[in-house]
C-alpha cells in the first residue's frame, strides 16, 4: 500500500477524551473514529488489524473442531421471553419495535437463538458433540462505555456454543475450549491467565475469564505466578488425557478477579514470592450452564438408551474488538504502538525521505515491488512531508520493521533498517534488506 493512496489519518496531538494508551493510539494512528458513545467506525488500518485477529480466532476454532455460522444481529424478543432473560437482562439490552409492533432487540449474546437453531435440526446424540460459533457485532447499552473499543456499546465478539448429551461430555467440551483459548491468545502474542469467575447474566455453575495483564485493566487480579510458567501456555497438548491434566493444574492454582477473590485462601495457598496482585483486561469468558437454555426452549436429543434428554450446553466468548485495544495496552511505548508480527497491519514500512529525488523514489518503488512480491505486505510512505513527521508517524503506527531510504545512503546503495520493538538500527545494503526483514 502507498500511504498517499491510503486513508490513514494520523493525529499529532493527544485527543482529550482518551484516558488510556490504547484509546489514544487507536485515535492518533487513524484506526477508529467515534460516532456516538461506545460506537465506532473502523478505518482501513484498524479494520485490517481487527480482521487479522478474527482470522486467527477462526483458524483456532477450526482446529478445535468448531463450525462457523453467522446469526443475525437483530433478534425477536420471543425466545428471550421463553428463557426468562427478556426481563432479567435489564437496561443493557437495546429493545425496539418493528413496523408491526413486534418487540425486537439488538443481540447482546446468542444463547437463546443458537439453542433454537440447534433444536430444529438435531435430535440425536449421534450428531454430538457439536460446537457452533460466529463472529458478530453485539450491542450492550453499557452504563459507562469507556476506554474506546475496550468497553464499547457496539463490539465484535466471537461467541461459541457447545452441545453434548450429558454433563461429562459437556465438561470435556468446556476443557477443550479452555485449552484452545490459551493457544488462540498465544498466537496473538498474549499470555491470558484463566481465572475462576462469576457467571452473571449468562448463568451456570462453571465459568472462567481470561485476563491479560495491563495497568489500565478494569479488574483487579490475584494469581499465582507459577501459572504462566505452565507448559500449556507454550506447548500443544496432543490428547484428551494431557488436556484434562493441564486443565486440572491450571484451575487448581489460585487465580481470581476482584469479584471472586478470597483473601484468606490466597494467603494460605500461594507462597509470598509467587503472589501477583495486578490489573487485567478480560479478553475471554467461558461458561458451562448445563440445561438452563435447553430446558427452557425444549432442545432435547435422544441418548444411547433412546431416551429424550435436554442437551447440555456451554458458551464461549472472545472480545475480538476489545483485543485490538488489549494488544495495544500490552504492546506500546511512549512513541506509539508496537505490533506483534502476527497481527501487524503491514509487515514492513518503507520511508522515502525525499520524494522529489528521482533516485530515492525509484529505489523505493523498486523495493516496494520486491517486498510485495515477497509477501511482506509493505506500506510505502511516499507522502511529500518533512522527515520528522514521517518518522513520528511510522513509530506511532508501530510496524515491526522500518526501512528508510534517503539520498545520502542511496549513493552507496545503503538503507537504514529499524526494528520497532528493540529500537535497534542498522545500515544494510538495499539489495539485502528484505532478506533481513524476512529472516526476522
Ligand atoms: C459467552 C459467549 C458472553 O456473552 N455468551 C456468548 C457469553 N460472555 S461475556 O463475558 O459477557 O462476553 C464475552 C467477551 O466479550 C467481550 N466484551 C466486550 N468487549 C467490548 N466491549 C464490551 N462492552 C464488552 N462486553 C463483553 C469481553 O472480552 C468478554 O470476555
Amino acid at each position: 500500500m502507498r500511504w498517499s493512496r491510503y486513508f490513514l489519518p494520523t493525529m499529532k496531538d493527544t485527543p482529550a477524551e482518551a484516558q488510556i494508551a490504547s484509546h489514544r493510539y487507536m485515535l492518533r494512528a487513524g484506526m477508529v473514529r467515534q460516532n456516538a458513545a461506545g460506537i465506532y467506525t473502523w478505518l482501513p488500518m484498524g479494520l485490517k488489524v481487527l480482521t487479522k485477529i478474527a482470522d486467527i480466532v477462526r483458524d483456532e476454532q477450526a482446529r478445535a473442531g468448531a463450525n462457523e455460522v453467522l446469526m443475525p444481529t437483530i433478534q425477536s424478543a420471543e425466545l428471550w421471553q421463553e428463557s426468562g432473560r427478556f426481563d432479567a437482562y435489564g437496561p443493557e439490552m437495546l429493545r425496539f419495535e418493528d413496523r408491526h409492533g413486534r418487540t425486537m432487540l439488538y443481540g447482546p449474546t446468542n444463547e437463546e437463538m443458537i439453542t433454537d437453531i440447534f433444536k430444529r435440526d438435531v435430535q440425536s446424540y449421534k450428531n454430538l458433540p457439536m460446537n457452533l460459533y460466529h463472529i458478530q457485532w453485539k450491542f450492550r447499552d453499557e452504563v459507562r462505555p469507556r476506554f474506546g473499543v475496550m468497553r464499547g456499546r457496539e463490539f465484535l465478539m466471537k461467541d461459541g456454543y457447545s452441545f453434548d448429551v450429558d454433563k461429562e461430555a459437556a465438561e470435556l467440551a468446556y476443557k477443550k475450549v479452555f485449552i484452545s483459548y490459551l493457544r488462540t491468545f498465544r498466537r496473538l502474542g498474549l499470555t491470558a491467565i484463566p481465572m475462576q469467575a462469576d457467571t452473571g447474566p449468562i448463568g451456570g455453575d462453571l465459568s472462567h475469564e481470561f485476563l491479560i495483564q495491563a495497568e489500565t485493566g478494569e479488574s483487579e487480579v490475584f494469581f499465582d505466578s507459577a501459572i504462566s510458567g505452565d507448559k500449556a501456555f507454550t506447548e500443544d497438548l496432543t490428547n484428551d488425557t494431557e488436556l484434562e491434566a493441564a486443565f486440572d493444574r491450571l484451575t487448581a492454582a489460585y487465580a481470581r478477579t476482584d469479584e471472586t477473590h478470597e483473601a484468606a485462601l490466597f494467603d494460605a495457598e500461594v507462597p509470598e514470592e509467587r503472589k501477583v496482585v495486578s490489573r487485567g483486561v478480560e479478553v475471554g469468558h467461558i461458561f458451562y450452564f448445563g440445561t438452563k437454555y435447553s430446558e427452557a426452549l425444549g432442545a432435547t436429543v435422544s441418548n444411547a438408551d433412546g431416551k429424550d434428554v435436554p442437551v447440555h450446553m456451554g458458551s464461549y466468548g472472545i472480545g475480538v474488538s476489545r483485543l485490538v485495544g488489549g494488544i495495544i495496552e500490552a504492546n506500546h511505548d511512549d512513541d506509539g504502538i508496537i505490533w506483534p508480527t502476527e497481527i501487524a497491519p503491514f509487515g514492513v514500512g518503507i520511508i522515502n525521505l525525499k520524494v522529489d529525488d528521482e533516485g530515492c523514489t525509484s529505489a523505493c518503488d523498486q523495493l516496494y515491488a520486491q517486498a510485495q512480491a515477497a509477501g511482506l505486505d509493505p506500506l510505502l510512505d511516499d507522502r511529500d512531508m518533512r522527515p520528522g513527521g514521517k518518522f513520528a508517524d511510522m513509530e506511532l503506527i508501530g510496524l515491526p520493521w522500518v526501512i528508510t531510504i534517503g539520498p545520502r545512503g542511496l549513493k552507496d546503495g545503503m538503507a537504514e533498517l529499524k526494528n520497532r520493538r528493540t529500537g535497534e538500527k542498522q545500515d544494510v545494503a538495499i539489495a539485502d534488506v528484505l532478506a533481513k526483514v524476512s529472516a526476522g
